[in-house]
């Protein structure tokens, strides 16, 4: 498997705008947008007193292995004004790596597959209908089968929002 997937959200200030300036700011960095999913508005997952997210996925190419991509998303992050103070807290945009290829990566600064996916219906939605038969490295399950298994089940509503990276 040699996909990259990466997970955006964000739930404050103006949604699709945040997604898109991150998809122009990533792409600022020679990072290839391949394919992203639609955009799902979902309930807060973890800390729910806090407002509904825009969720997508997408599917990336780049020169950058698994730590420097996190740096990458974490740079980002900061262009777009986010600063981190509780965990969970709502935030403009967060940008988390969900697989690189079929690595396996764990330290003390990035789990790759992200530990949740398969607790997360806002990623799981986005990633059947990018890659369904995808296989978890670790679960060793595809993404559908994840999505069947999985516990979540707090709202997770398509939205007719589109993201504009053609010319990117
Ligand atoms: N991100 C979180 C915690 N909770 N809930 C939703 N719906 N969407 C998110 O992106 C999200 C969340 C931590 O990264
Ligand atoms: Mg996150
Ligand atoms: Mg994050």
């Amino acid at each position: 498997m040699k996909k990259i997937f990466l997970s955006l959200g964000t739930n404050q200030g103006f949604r699709l705008e945040n997604l898109q300036t991150a998809c122009i700011e990533l792409s600022n960095y020679a990072i290839k947008i391949k394919a992203s999913s639609p955009i799902y508005e979902t309930a807060p997952w973890g800390k729910s007193d806090q407002p509904w997210f825009y969720n997508t996925v997408l599917e990336i190419d780049c020169p950058y292995e698994p730590k420097q991509l996190l740096n990458i998303c974490l740079e980002t992050e900061k262009k777009l004004g986010r600063i981190r103070k509780i965990k969970w807290d709502q935030r403009i945009i967060d940008i988390d790596i969900l697989y690189y290829y079929d690595l396996i990566v764990e330290n003390k600064y990035l789990k790759i597959p992200h530990p949740e996916i398969q607790n997360r219906r806002f990623n799981l939605l986005p990633l059947v209908l990018l890659d369904p038969l995808l296989i978890h490295p670790l679960l060793h399950k595809t993404q559908k089968e994840l999505l069947a298994h999985c516990k979540d089940n707090l709202e997770c509503y398509l939205t007719s929002e589109k993201l504009n990276h053609d010319l990117l």
